[in-house]
């Protein structure tokens, strides 16, 4: 059937692809005249529809077009994202099948996923975190769905050969690594065309990242990691924009970003949202004082998420890892035949990883501030000065994050660190 090409589906045309797909069709309860369609993207570069028939039942089609959507055209991007998202989904659901959605459909031609419907009560987490709500199970579904991921993809788990392949087919996902490489490791720290601010409020903490010669120094040597440590299969876009959640559930979605890098990348990510979503608590409140609790528990969900993530993981390193290449490839030794040996291989390791999730974190978080894309936490705060007071400080805890990565020991000291800058 036509479709309007790189304008993407209309609601009609959309339906009438899904009626057109029997195995689709048959998702969606009801007679098509009944369904509704509708757009509701609201992420920096797809489009999304919902399509519901009765019973509030439907799913999901989400479109990639040949162009960042929340640019425009100027702005090329490779549509074939949305092939690498599918795949993530695919090998993300058959890792972590309690966290991420169910892929049902993709076609090449025109770009779209067909998926799983998180319906109602499921909202994006940042929507939740602005409006102040407590989700108790948060740290312990996210630190499972990281374990699980970043550690069933990497070397622990698959032969060397696997491992291989899976490498080399991500690394295809070229574009969108170097979409990344360019507005979080690069763009930032110099004076690019789409760059943006809070001016004049921030303009004097903006030029001084800009001469600052540690901060250059640490995302580059960050940057080049980056690039050439492929540990795992990465979400590449954890924000809490790619999580859903309701008191019980969290699901991950939109890892177009996905391609095998640093397991701190994903770890970072998600943490430094939530140390967004902290620095800007202030500028959503009525009255002083009221997000106190709201900040103490997203404090406690950093620290949680790193705890909880560290401890299942060596739970499988523990339990499941008796055949990785991994350990040899540290120590050059069969560490695996002595617990002592082990025991330092996974302290070095775990180190490095930690070190990673902080610079990182660090570094997203000064994206958000001074980059292209900022964070809806911030950009909702009306009050242009109350949002640059939040938005100083949670700067000043990127760069702190980013430049001194290497001197926290702890993430109880990290957290200290975020709480007393308030
Ligand atoms: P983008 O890549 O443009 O950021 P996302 O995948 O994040 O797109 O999707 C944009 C929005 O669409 C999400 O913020 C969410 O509101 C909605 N959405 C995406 N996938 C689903 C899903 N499986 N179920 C329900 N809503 C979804
Ligand atoms: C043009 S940069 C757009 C950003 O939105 C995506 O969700 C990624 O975070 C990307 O960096
Ligand atoms: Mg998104
Ligand atoms: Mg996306
Ligand atoms: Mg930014």
């Amino acid at each position: 059937m036509p479709l309007s090409g790189a304008k993407g589906f209309t609601e009609e045309e959309l339906k009438r692809y899904i009626q057109g797909d029997p195995d689709l069709k048959a998702k969606i309860p009801g007679d098509a005249s009944t369904w509704s369609v509708k757009e509701v993207g609201d992420g920096n570069i797809n489009f999304v529809f919902i399509v519901e028939g009765g019973e509030g039942r439907g799913m999901v089609v989400k479109q990639a077009l040949p162009y960042v959507r929340c640019i425009g055209e100027s702005w090329p991007l490779t549509a074939d994202r949305a092939m690498f998202e599918t795949t993530a989904l695919v090998d993300g659901h058959e890792m972590c099948p309690d966290h991420v959605p169910q892929v049902y459909k993709f076609d090449k031609k025109v770009s779209a996923i067909f998926m799983e419907y998180l319906a109602p009560p499921n909202i994006i987490l940042r929507y939740g975190l602005i409006d102040g709500v407590v989700y108790l199970h948060l740290a312990d579904c996210m630190s499972t769905f990281l374990a699980a991921t970043l550690f069933k993809s990497s070397l622990f788990a698959l032969p060397s050969a696997e491992y291989r392949k899976k490498l080399a087919f991500y690394a295809d996902n070229s574009p969108m690594c170097e979409l990344t490489e360019q507005v979080i490791f690069t763009d930032p720290y110099g004076d690019a065309f789409h760059n943006r601010h809070n001016s004049p409020y921030l303009d004097a903490d903006v030029a001084d990242l800009r001469r600052d010669a540690a901060a250059k120094d640490a995302i580059s040597e960050l940057k080049a990691k980056f690039c050439t440590q492929a540990q795992a299969l990465l979400h590449g876009d954890l924000h809490t924009g790619s999580v859903m959640v309701t008191q019980d559930t969290v699901s991950v979605i939109d890892p177009e970003f996905a391609f095998y890098g640093p397991m701190g990348f994903d770890i970072g990510a998600f943490i430094s949202n939530l140390f967004l979503a902290f620095f800007a608590s202030d500028g959503h409140e009525t009255g002083q004082g009221e997000r106190e609790e709201h900040r103490a528990w997203l404090i406690a969900c950093c620290r949680d998420v790193w705890n909880l993530f560290q401890n299942k993981f060596l739970k499988m390193w523990n339990e499941k890892c008796d055949s990785s290449a991994y350990p040899e490839l540290l120590f050059g030794a069969k560490v695996q035949d002595s617990d002592g040996a082990r025991r330092i291989c996974q302290e070095t390791f775990m180190r490095q990883v930690f070190e990673d999730t902080l610079g990182f974190a660090g570094a997203k978080m000064i994206r958000r501030i001074v980059g292209v894309a900022h964070v809806q936490d911030m950009d909702r705060i009306e009050d242009a000065k109350v949002r640059a007071d939040c938005e100083k400080r949670a700067l000043k805890f990127g760069k702190r994050l980013l430049i001194g990565r290497a001197t926290f020991e702890s993430i109880e000291e990290v957290v200290s660190a975020a709480s007393e800058l308030r």
